[in-house]
């Protein structure tokens, strides 16, 4: 993943092949099957380095990290141009409820597997009889906003409101869109913001953000509704929701994130991801004894035998999103390039 060039699939002569594999990796991340999609994984970008077609068993696992069984399925897709199980997945009639429950905005696999054992089968059945948080039930009554791709236009003018109703409270305030948008993406599954504000503490942020323009944004009618982050409780520094444009009726699902000056460049990274290239960053930072997340790059954590923290560790950047990646010794890439 952090080669160059490699996520022109298209380009790849197995480009066939790793799309298909793709589309499993996705299902068992789905299904939090946490060892299968690694192995998947791993096994798209062995394919990806490939200059040649790879059309036999023998052939593919002859390559690094493509297991026997991963082989055959390579095979499989090049003779047949189709995988059975995948087919098979997507034909259980359990799978597509589970599939269907899945996309309800909150609600991960143990939830969806429960109203399935309940007897519950649908979205109509779920708000006739399940008993449901009332994250839940917004996630149902608006199943269809929330899985509808945003055009890149509209992102913008969510931002834009966002940015002119802030700027009029405190000019000093700065909003930067993030996410898929950022990439470059022509549509976005939501519209993902930084607040910022050069000087203030992330208590000055939390207070204009939650005590004026969260009410304010609601009495104009274009927030809609808060969301609950279902686990991990929040922190204070986000707000997750549903707002939606004058003259619309599609609710589109939005995040504010607030971020102090000095955390800035830590949090450009992560909120731009994607999530997969976040995951490729980290792993790389524990690799050289640091640590990366939201907030910043660390270095100096010393565990002792139990992994208990012998020193704590210190901040090495956290404001400019290039430093981190010299830090880390990556070449730059741009945004559009971030996609693994
Ligand atoms: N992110 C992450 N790990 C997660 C969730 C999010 O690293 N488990 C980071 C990377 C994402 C960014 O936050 O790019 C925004 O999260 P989104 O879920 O909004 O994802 P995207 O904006 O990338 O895609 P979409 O268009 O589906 O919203
Ligand atoms: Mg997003
Ligand atoms: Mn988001």
């Amino acid at each position: 993943c952090m080669q160059p060039n490699s996520n022109k699939s298209s380009q790849n002569p197995n480009a066939r092949t790793i799309e298909t594999l793709q589309e499993m990796a996705k299902y068992y991340d789905q299904m939090q099957d946490q060892w299968r999609t690694l192995a998947y994984r791993r096994g798209i970008s062995t394919l990806l380095k490939q200059k040649q077609k790879i059309t036999t068993k023998e052939g593919a696992a002859a390559l690094p990290y493509i297991g026997s069984r991963l082989a055959e399925k390579i095979e499989e897709i090049v003779l047949t141009n189709k995988l059975r199980r995948l087919d098979n997945m997507r034909d259980d009639p359990n799978d597509q409820i589970l599939q269907l429950f899945l996309g309800i905005y909150g609600v991960g696999v143990s939830q969806a597997n429960k109203w399935i054992q309940a007897g519950h089968r649908s979205l109509d059945d779920l708000l006739a009889n399940a008993k449901l948080t009332d994250t839940q039930r917004i996630g149902i009554e608006h199943y269809s906003d929330f899985a509808a791709r945003i055009p890149r236009a509209e992102v913008e003018a969510h931002g834009k409101l966002v940015r002119i109703a802030l700027q009029n409270l405190d000019p000093g305030c700065e909003v930067t869109l993030m996410g898929s948008y950022r990439r470059g993406a022509n549509d976005s599954g939501d519209i993902d913001l930084i607040i910022t504000k050069k000087g203030a503490s992330i208590s000055a942020l939390r207070t204009i953000i939650f005590n004026t323009l969260v009410p304010q944004l609601f009495s104009a009618d274009f927030l809609k509704v808060e969301l609950a982050t279902s686990h991990r409780s929040n922190d204070g520094t986000k707000w997750l929701g549903a707002s939606c444009l004058p003259n619309s009726n599609n609710w589109r699902r939005l995040d504010l994130l607030l971020v102090p000056e000095a955390e800035m460049g830590a949090a450009l990274i992560y909120f731009t991801g994607n999530d997969v290239f976040n995951r490729s960053m980290r792993l790389l930072a524990s690799k050289k004894g640091m640590r990366l997340n939201r907030r910043g790059l660390y270095r100096g954590v010393i565990r002792g035998k139990d992994r208990e923290r012998l020193t704590e560790e210190t901040l090495v950047e956290g404001r400019s999103e290039k430093r981190i990646f010299e830090i880390l010794g990556v070449s730059w890439r741009e945004p559009t390039e971030r996609i693994c």
